[in-house]
């Protein structure tokens, strides 16, 4: 490796002084102005991995449902999931090296992980619509090149379509072709042979209004809808012709806020969900005839599909063991109803789509949703070759392991992806022949209240039992649960964020009062506890 070139080229990209990044739950994340060295550095990385693992990886240029002016970069493995926890070390470490010690980062993380450098290298690149993506992107490149490696930059992609499409490269083609028309058909074929089984019932008009965050979710999916449209209809909401990126719309701000976002008219009953800015997120809502606004969240939709997936895996009759992944948000009454009603095991993981993915690798189905919305379902290599096989037979069994069949191909099985997730629902919906408020009155969930409390170190605060027990600061999960006995079907959590410099404080009760005063209290005690800053919580803000 030509040392100083690597150092001239870094020099092109320096480093802002006097900050500290770090590769988070998703990646960098920040103000897009102060991201280039990382951008140049992440393409330095991503073919250090590529050399490692002689794979295709996957570099995504996105701030998902941030503002506009964030930006952000994360990397893909070779099947299509989240990088392995060393490299995030890795590229924290290189994405913090002063300009002069770029190539000695880079040696020393090549003798640690035994790269070869002759070895080929090649990089495929995603962005969202962020204005500042295209230039950030340019920089990968350079990053990628600098090492001699090869890359292919698909310009704008939604981030599970950038997983989708690394997965694809790295297994012959077996799970798609890496090409849009080969994500839109193999979803799209997929969701129609699906959809043939549903007895058609009056619903002759299946359509779904889509919040698309002004984002690139709504370039994809229009390009997609004529495959789709025979049987679905999608209106697009905030479509990025006029509006910006995630302001006052997308899943975020739906999930957060509890209301619909702007610009969209609701009629009652009416069905419709939202993405958010990179589309790996899907919440669904509806306001009744009431004009009151109801959200169905991730652990709804998790109910649905794992609900589904084992109706069919009746019908097939085999045993397959089925398994449910959430983290400590998912509402009380889903995990409840979950194992109670349904007889579904769930686990519960650290926040972050990467624990839950690997979790629900564990089972033969996993399905793992967060309540805000990412999530997928996962089917071991066993379960696909024996419903492969299944689905050859003639009889109920036969059909019903065919559906099963569509359904694996309708998953984006590297990530979750709104696309994927909102066809697999509309379908099952129309299977099924449930209506929105039929899906939603599965169960009602318990009164929530998350705030955010600032304070000096937020690493002050770690936790365990998948966040849901603070280990310290001494003290603090006494009083917390001292807290939480004082109310009715309460429970209540801290943990410190991995994208904002925040703590945040989740509690439920059994009424929306109990739940503010119980998130009230819990952060004051994390205030108090914790080495809060700036004003005491109060009661209705830090929302
Ligand atoms: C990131 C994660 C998301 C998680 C969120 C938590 C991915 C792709 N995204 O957006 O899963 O829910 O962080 O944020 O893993 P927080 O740590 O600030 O609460
Ligand atoms: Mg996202």
């Amino acid at each position: 490796m030509d040392l100083d070139a690597i150092t001239k080229h870094s020099a092109l990209h320096a480093k802002p002084p006097g900050l500290t990044f770090h590769y988070g739950t998703a990646g960098f994340r920040m103000k897009a102005e102060l991201l280039d060295h990382i951008m140049f550095r992440m393409g330095l990385l991503a073919a250090l991995r590529s050399k490692q693992t002689n794979a295709t990886i996957g570099v995504m240029v996105t701030a998902s449902h941030n503002p506009e002016e964030d930006n952000g970069v994360k990397l893909v493995d070779p099947l299509g999931e989240m990088l392995a926890p060393t490299w995030e070390e890795h590229a924290t470490r290189l994405a913090n090296a002063e300009d002069g010690d770029v190539a000695r980062v880079l040696v020393d993380i090549m003798e640690k992980e035994a790269v070869e450098l002759p070895q080929d290298a090649f990089v495929v690149i995603g962005r969202d619509t962020r204005p500042s993506s295209e230039n950030l992107g340019q920089s990968v490149r350079e990053g990628v090149a600098a090492l001699g490696g090869q890359f292919h930059d698909y310009g704008l992609l939604t981030t599970p379509q950038l997983h989708y499409m690394v997965c694809c490269r790295n297994t012959g083609g077996r799970y798609g072709k890496a090409t849009l028309d080969g994500y839109y058909h193999k979803l799209a074929a997929a969701f129609l042979e699906l959809t043939k089984q549903a007895s058609c019932s009056g619903d002759e008009n299946v359509s779904v209004k889509v919040d698309c965050a002004n984002g690139v979710g709504a370039l994809k999916l229009k390009e997609m809808e004529p495959r789709f449209s025979p049987v679905l209809s999608v209106q697009l909401i905030n479509d990025g012709t006029k509006g910006k990126l995630n302001h006052l719309c997308g899943a975020d701000f739906v999930k957060s806020h509890q209301k619909p976002p702007q610009g969209l008219e609701m009629k009652p009953n009416e069905r419709c969900c939202s993405f958010d800015g990179d589309a790996d997120r899907i919440v669904y809502y509806y306001c009744d005839v009431n004009g009151a606004f109801h959200l169905i969240d991730g652990d709804k939709i998790a109910v649905l599909i794992s609900s589904f997936l084992k109706e069919l895996l009746l019908e097939v009759g085999e045993i397959f063991n089925i398994g449910v992944v959430q983290t400590a948000y998912a509402n009380g009454s889903s995990t409840r109803y979950l194992e109670e009603v349904m007889k579904v095991p769930v686990h519960c993981t650290k926040t972050g789509v990467k624990h839950l993915h690997h979790k629900a690798q564990e089972f033969d189905i996993g399905v793992y949703f967060e309540a805000n919305g990412h999530g997928t379902a996962l089917f071991s290599k066993a379960v696909e070759v024996k419903i492969k096989q299944l689905a050859k037979l003639e009889d109920k069994k036969g059909k019903a392991a065919k559906m099963l069949e569509n359904v694996i191909d309708l998953f984006n099985q590297t990530a979750g992806d709104a696309i994927s997730d909102m066809l697999v629902i509309e379908a099952i919906l129309a299977l099924k022949g449930l209506t929105v408020q039929q899906w939603d009155a599965l169960y009602s969930d318990l009164p929530n209240r998350q705030v955010k409390v600032k304070v000096a170190d937020r690493r002050l605060i770690s936790t365990t039992d998948a966040e849901r027990q603070a280990v310290t600061p001494p003290g603090l999960q006494a009083a917390i649960n001292n807290l939480v006995r004082k109310y009715r079907l309460s429970r209540a959590f801290v943990r410190p964020s991995g994208t904002e410099d925040v703590v945040r404080v989740y509690a439920e009760a059994d009424s929306q009062e109990s739940a503010d005063s119980l998130a009230h209290e819990v952060s004051l005690a994390v205030f108090e506890l914790a080495g809060g800053i700036g004003e005491r919580p109060q009661l209705g803000f830090g929302r």
